[in-house]
């Protein structure tokens, strides 16, 4: 027998975080599964691109350190349009250091990123630790963690035992982890969510690597919950239409699986 798929709104309420609960209940209420990765390089470009698509969108993800001029006007702009359209900050640092390192990297620096994102995400080469020192960092804060589990790039390392010792590193953490950067689903825990880079309409690649899967693939057939997608929407002549094409195409997927 096909185990049920749960929705998000019930699948929200058996979360014990915060963060993902938050994430699920605008999921089911915007009715989308998208997040829109934010690579722009201007921090007014980035803002115009989230106003623009954020009645489509869940959750947005920047990289912060690839802004050329990030500053605090940025950030508290960025939260204001995250209350506006409902959405959850994501900043996509890919922490990859020992604990003692990453407190610092985490709070510090000029992107103090435990100020602002709702969402970050982690490596786990350096093993448990880099866990540890982040969620030193964040307790009392509302943000969640997503382990880097599997990645969409050619060649990439983060597979069997490796992808496995994630999964467990996250099973062991529910105060913190709330889910997985991977390609398929990956735990049969509701609490944990599964985030899919490497998403266009059409499958195909980019000349440096990056893989792309369709929505239909990632949600429907490897049961992956929320799609992020780059490229696909800034890139494209129209970013709202775009957005809006992702939007059903993701949430059309999750419909399929449900039924
Ligand atoms: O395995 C990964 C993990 C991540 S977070 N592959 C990825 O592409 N990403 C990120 O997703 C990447 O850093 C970029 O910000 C985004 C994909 O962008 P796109 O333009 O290729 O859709």
């Amino acid at each position: 027998v096909k185990p049920k798929v749960l929705t998000y709104a019930e699948r929200a309420s058996q979360c014990t975080h915060s963060v993902s609960r938050r994430l699920l209940k605008i999921m089911e209420q915007k009715k989308t599964n998208l997040v829109l990765s934010a690579d722009v390089t201007k921090s007014k470009e980035l803002l115009d691109l989230v106003d623009k698509t954020g009645p489509h969108i869940c959750m947005v993800k920047t990289h912060a350190d690839t802004l050329d001029d990030f500053c605090d006007d940025f950030v508290e702009k960025l939260k204001q349009l995250s209350n506006k359209h409902n959405f959850l900050i994501f900043e996509d640092r890919k922490f990859a250091d020992i604990g003692n390192t990453v407190v610092h990297q985490f709070s510090g620096g000029v992107h103090r990123i435990s100020d602002w994102a709702d969402v970050i995400n982690a490596h786990t080469v350096p093993g448990a630790g880099v866990v540890q020192g982040l969620q030193k960092v964040a307790q009392g804060k509302d943000i969640g963690c997503l382990l880097i589990a599997e990645m969409s790039s050619a060649g990439n390392l983060a597979t069997g035992d490796y992808t496995q010792v994630t999964v467990k590193i996250a099973e062991e953490n529910p105060d913190f982890v709330i889910g997985f950067i991977c390609l398929s689903k990956l735990s049969s825990n509701p609490a944990l969510l599964h985030m899919t880079p490497g998403v266009q309409l059409k499958e195909g690649q980019d000349a440096l690597g990056q893989r792309y899967l369709t929505p239909q693939e990632v949600i429907s057939n490897r049961g992956s919950d929320i799609i992020i997608v780059g490229r696909g929407i800034y890139g494209a002549s129209d970013p709202t239409e775009a957005a809006r094409q992702f939007q059903i195409a993701g949430y059309d997927a999750y419909l399929a699986r449900l039924s």
